[in-house]
């Protein structure tokens, strides 16, 4: 089979860790990279050898022989470039937040799908290891049918440091982070059909919401809390650990911090480490992140090269955002139920 040649766009923060995980991919590699900063563009092309360097997104398609662009911008610029790279019968893998909108979350899917191109969102919470551990002890059978669940994310780790963005955006943890957590209440637990969530902000020196918690009710009657902080100043810090409770008929499922994954039923309970390897490239305590990195990006080539639809689909990715905007609605009417769409 071809190498399936890639164009990264966008090559801050973030990206390095697609560079890294490119690199261990079989069947893809990256040979091409964009970056309107000269200077990251400079500096990201001398650490990964990757000599061939555009300022321009357009140039990059048009000059070269690509299969696919990764887009690694922040959501601003995702529906142009998106575009873009449909236009030109491209396929994409881009970032999340997928859009700043549901207008544009849906012109993305309908640019793709006009143009027949595969597009997938870089929705990678849900292809970390530990959470694939709990989707395949609830797929067991061992605790019966789940009812309730709760999926946590809380700390006070500096997210600003490397993404001074967050800190100025009018929107901060429902949209950047929030978002990967419901997809993971998705993901666990089913399509939602009401939502009703609470915000604050506690940090007095960012712009949007730290804190937010939300009720999701799925289809099947199962009741789900995603509940998000980056205010919660624990005497462990657990970043950027989601922790999860899953209560089903004939048992329960914990994924506690230090990834350990408990499963309880009549027979007993099984506790094991589920903890995600720490490959080469990666660092504590984001190897978790980077190993879900590496994840995606091994199914997106593969969907790719079978030509089959990404489980992180555009058309997927926009149940999840639709949550995310009927969070937002709800918190900004004081918690009052919300049908997403
Ligand atoms: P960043 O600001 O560090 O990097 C973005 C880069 O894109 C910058 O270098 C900028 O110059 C470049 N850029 C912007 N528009 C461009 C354009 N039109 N053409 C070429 N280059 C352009 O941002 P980041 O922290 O790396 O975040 C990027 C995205 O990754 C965001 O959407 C963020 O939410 C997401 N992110 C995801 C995860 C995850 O786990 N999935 C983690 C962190 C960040
Ligand atoms: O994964 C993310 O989207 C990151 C962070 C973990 C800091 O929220 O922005």
């Amino acid at each position: 089979m071809d190498m399936l040649k890639g164009g990264l766009i966008g090559c801050g923060f973030f990206a390095q860790n697609h560079l890294h995980a490119w690199r261990d991919v079989e069947g893809a590699e990256i040979v091409a990279l964009c970056d309107r900063d000269r200077a990251r563009l400079k500096a990201t092309s001398e650490s990964f050898g990757i000599e061939r360097c555009y300022e321009d997104a357009a140039a990059m398609m048009d000059a070269e022989k690509l299969d696919f662009v990764d887009i690694a911008t922040t959501v601003a610029t995702h529906r142009s470039l998106v575009e873009m790279a449909a236009a030109r019968g491209l396929a994409i893998i881009c970032q999340k937040p997928f859009a700043d909108s549901m207008e544009d979350g849906k012109a993305m899917v309908a640019a793709a799908r006009a143009h027949e191109v595969t597009l997938m969102v870089h929705e990678n919470f849900r292809w970390q290891s530990p959470i694939r551990a709990v989707r395949a002890a609830i797929d067991s059978g061992a605790i019966g049918s789940p009812f309730w669940g709760r999926v946590s994310f809380r700390s006070a780790y500096d997210v600003y440091a490397a993404q001074p963005y967050l800190a100025t955006d009018e929107r901060f943890i429902i949209q950047d982070l929030g978002i990967h957590i419901l997809d993971i209440s998705r993901f666990l637990f089913g399509e939602v059909e009401t939502l009703s969530a609470r915000t604050t902000r506690v940090n007095p020196r960012i712009r949007g919401e730290d804190v937010a918690t939300i009720m999701l009710g799925h289809e099947g009657n199962v009741t789900s809390i995603v509940d998000c902080s980056y205010a919660t100043k624990l005497p462990r810090e657990n970043f950027p650990e989601t922790l999860i409770e899953v209560d089903g008929s004939h048992g329960t499922v914990r994924l506690g911090a230090d990834y350990r994954l408990q499963v309880h039923n009549g027979s007993g309970t099984r506790e094991t480490d589920v903890s995600p390897p720490l490959l080469p490239w990666a660092e504590k305590p984001w190897h978790n992140i980077q190993e879900s990195v590496f994840n995606i990006e091994r199914h997106f080539a593969d969907c790719l090269s079978r030509d089959i639809e990404p489980e992180t689909s555009g058309e997927d990715n926009l149940k999840t955002l639709a949550l995310v905007y009927a969070a937002y609605r709800s918190a900004e009417e004081g918690g009052r139920m919300q049908v997403p769409g």
